[in-house]
């Protein structure tokens, strides 16, 4: 479920049909004005972090890399979030090294 973007996900499970059915949606239905965005959320695991400061600095570094426009990062779990358009993962993963941490595959 959570490679599907939030919003895909979200609107899916309001009108009870899978993602992948999304495009199905019956023509005039509330939904008919949703079309796929291009925004794209993916979760990531980053090792090494340890405080506030490591947060911030992936956030930071994270937040550089082209197409990227939001960036989530949950320091207990080290699960890392980003939202954007465009990006490439190894893109995140350089920003990431970038900060002195490490994606975990
Ligand atoms: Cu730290």
């Amino acid at each position: 479920m959570a490679e599907y973007p939030r919003v895909v996900v979200a609107v899916a499970m309001a009108a009870s049909v899978p993602p992948w059915g999304i495009g199905r949606i019956p023509q005039g239905g509330v939904y008919s004005d949703f079309t796929m965005s291009d925004t794209d959320t993916r979760t990531y695991t980053v090792h090494g972090m340890t405080c506030q400061h490591c947060v911030l600095s992936v956030r930071e570094e994270l937040s550089e890399v082209p197409g990227v426009k939001e960036v989530d990062v949950d320091l207990t779990s080290g699960r890392v979030a980003v939202s954007g358009d465009g990006f490439s993962d190894d893109d995140v993963r350089g920003a990431v090294e970038e900060a002195g941490y490490e994606l975990v595959p």
